[in-house]
């Protein structure tokens, strides 16, 4: 773990990294955890049995380690980025679906055990049907169409700082997306460098000029939707958000939205502000390289997080992390529920 530092990019002011949480779990609480997630059963059979059996597998966690990962989902100040280490893994593990996945091969669960156990500790796990077809456990993997996309199917490029966010026909793309992602990683790279950055939105803050700050906080912005939504929605036009400021709310608790997918300054300021904010995202950042047994908790509201570039070979062994969108609460995104899936939203 590395807090980047680049010493040309335009901060105004001493740049501060904030914590980066830390949990390692001895061998015997993670030969404990596995012992009980080998034997469970693919979750998207019964999944709110599923999660309810998770809850309780979970909760036999060291307490100290149980309360920094509720404090981590229920705190405004507690870190936005926190990095699990010396979880279980499957004893088996199938090749990296070429097709971006699901895998059609996994035949046990230990993986999506802990992604949902731990997604479960944070809130509820949700689908969206534009991202990963409504699926609740995504399969985050590199695919040779989307290899220079500024989506999760990239490798050639640096997938820049942003947040998960989701087309909504109120206009606002930052509302009813996940408050929380978790990425579990199955496989890294195969050269062990695809790193994955987070920037924390009170040191991005504390870095900037006050009156690029000004700008960032007013609302000349519009969002793109997410690639996912550009490419199999809107045949590949862009859909924009109405205006919005990137960075909002309390001065010591912000809130932070940048859209991967592009974001369209409405003015010659604002275009400039966002490129200083890119450049300070990375100055301020930490940046994990993720290994089988590693979960990053990340915090969607309090930073941003981003990518580094990494090489894909498509050969069944290549990068495979799992990530879940996840809700604090349910019910105020229920205008957008499906009718067949309660987790599931258009
Ligand atoms: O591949 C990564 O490390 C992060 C990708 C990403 O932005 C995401 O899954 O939301
Ligand atoms: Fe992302």
């Amino acid at each position: 773990m590395t807090a980047t530092t680049d010493l040309t990019a335009p901060a105004a002011a001493p740049v501060t990294t904030r914590t980066l949480g830390l949990i390692d779990l001895s061998d015997e609480v993670r030969d404990a955890l596995g012992a009980q997630l080998e034997r469970l059963p693919d979750p998207n059979t019964d999944i709110d049995h599923t999660m309810t059996r998770l809850l309780q597998i979970f909760s036999t966690l060291p307490t100290g380690v149980l309360q920094q990962i509720l404090d981590f989902g229920r705190h405004i100040d507690t870190p936005g980025v926190t990095l699990i280490s010396n979880l279980p893994v499957d004893a088996e593990l199938p090749d990296t679906p070429s097709d971006g996945g699901p895998s059609q091969d996994k035949k046990t669960f230990v993986a999506e055990g802990v992604l949902l156990g731990l997604s479960g500790l944070l809130g509820e796990p949700m689908g969206v049907l534009t991202e990963k077809a409504g699926q609740l456990v995504h399969d985050v993997i590199p695919v040779p169409g989307g290899a220079k996309t500024q989506t999760n199917q990239g490798s050639d490029v640096f997938l820049n700082f942003h947040s998960d966010i989701m087309h909504d026909v109120i206009g606002r793309y930052d509302v009813a997306n996940p408050d929380f992602l978790v990425l579990s990683c199955v496989r890294a790279d195969h050269e062990g460098v695809a790193g994955t950055y987070y920037a924390d939105a009170r040191d991005i803050q504390a870095a900037l000029a006050p009156e690029v700050l000004d700008t960032l906080r007013s609302p000349l912005f519009r969002l793109n939707a997410p690639g996912s939504y550009v490419r199999d929605v809107a045949g590949g036009q862009d859909v924009l958000s109405e205006p919005v400021p990137m960075i909002s709310g309390h001065q010591d608790f912000p809130e932070i939205a940048i859209s991967a997918n592009g974001v369209h300054p409405l003015t010659s300021g604002a275009r400039e502000a966002l490129d200083i904010l890119q450049q300070v995202c990375r100055q301020v950042s930490h940046s994990v390289h993720l290994r089988p047994g590693q979960t990053l908790l990340i915090n969607n509201r309090k930073g941003v997080h981003a990518r580094s570039v990494f090489t894909a070979r498509y050969d069944g062994q290549d990068r495979w992390l799992q990530r879940t969108y996840v809700r604090r609460s349910l019910w105020n995104v229920r205008y957008r529920v499906t009718e067949d899936n309660r987790r599931v939203h258009y």
